[in-house]
């Protein structure tokens, strides 16, 4: 499948934001449709080493089982241990460059606020882009302002060729605003991870 459609219900998660079984969490999200899973085991309450690696296999399993992209948040090392097809990085992450040489077969995504940081990214080392925040969000304490879906237009305007994905704030009553504002996808933490009903609030994305 092309990455672009591959991108299109992107769940992002790690234990933190979970107030359930992570995996019973996932599970539910695969059966409504999730095609991409980044697994983001970051700020208070995540799990650190062993506990973070071996979280991150189970849920890597179930990705691999029902053949959902899996990326991992930040972390190079994790990259090769879980085997992920690919890892997400911000702009004061590792290098996307760097990245690049270390993972040349990789599925690389890079964060982007602003044209600041748009105009100083090496697109060119990147498989796809992740806008925002979007909406206003308060799950990323260090989130950035929220950039509305202009933002989503100005990064497809400049960069047709690159997917794209939303993020922050996204939820089943504002994703379409996203999508037709020229995103590929939505990517979400809360929308999902929060919801009564897992597999509908994915089915709604
Ligand atoms: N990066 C920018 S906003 C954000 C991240 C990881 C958090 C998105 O979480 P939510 O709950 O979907 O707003
Ligand atoms: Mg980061």
């Amino acid at each position: 499948m092309e990455l672009s459609k591959q991108l299109r219900k992107y769940l992002i998660m790690g234990s933190q934001n979970c107030d359930r079984n992570p995996e019973r969490i996932l599970k539910e999200a695969i059966e409504g449709g999730i095609t991409a899973f980044q697994y983001r085991e970051k700020g208070p309450g995540a799990l650190e080493g062993e506990e973070k690696l071996a979280l991150g296999r189970k849920l890597r399993s179930l990705c691999r089982k029902h053949n959902v992209l899996f990326i991992v948040n930040d972390d190079s090392g994790l990259v090769e241990p879980l085997d992920a097809d690919g890892i997400h990085v911000g702009q004061d992450d590792v290098d996307v460059q760097e990245l690049r040489t270390l993972f040349p077969k990789k599925v690389i995504g890079l964060s982007i606020s602003n044209e600041v940081e748009l105009r100083r990214s090496s697109i060119e080392a990147v498989d796809y882009l992740g806008a925002g925040p979007v909406f206003a969000t308060s799950t990323k304490v260090d989130a950035k302002e929220a950039v509305g879906v202009e933002w989503i237009e100005k990064v497809k305007h400049i960069h047709p060729e690159i997917p794209l994905v939303g993020i922050g704030g996204i939820t089943v009553n504002n994703a379409r605003e996203v999508i037709k504002a020229g995103a590929d996808g939505v990517s979400v933490i809360t929308a999902v991870t929060a919801a009564v009903d897992v597999k509908e609030a994915v089915r709604k994305l």
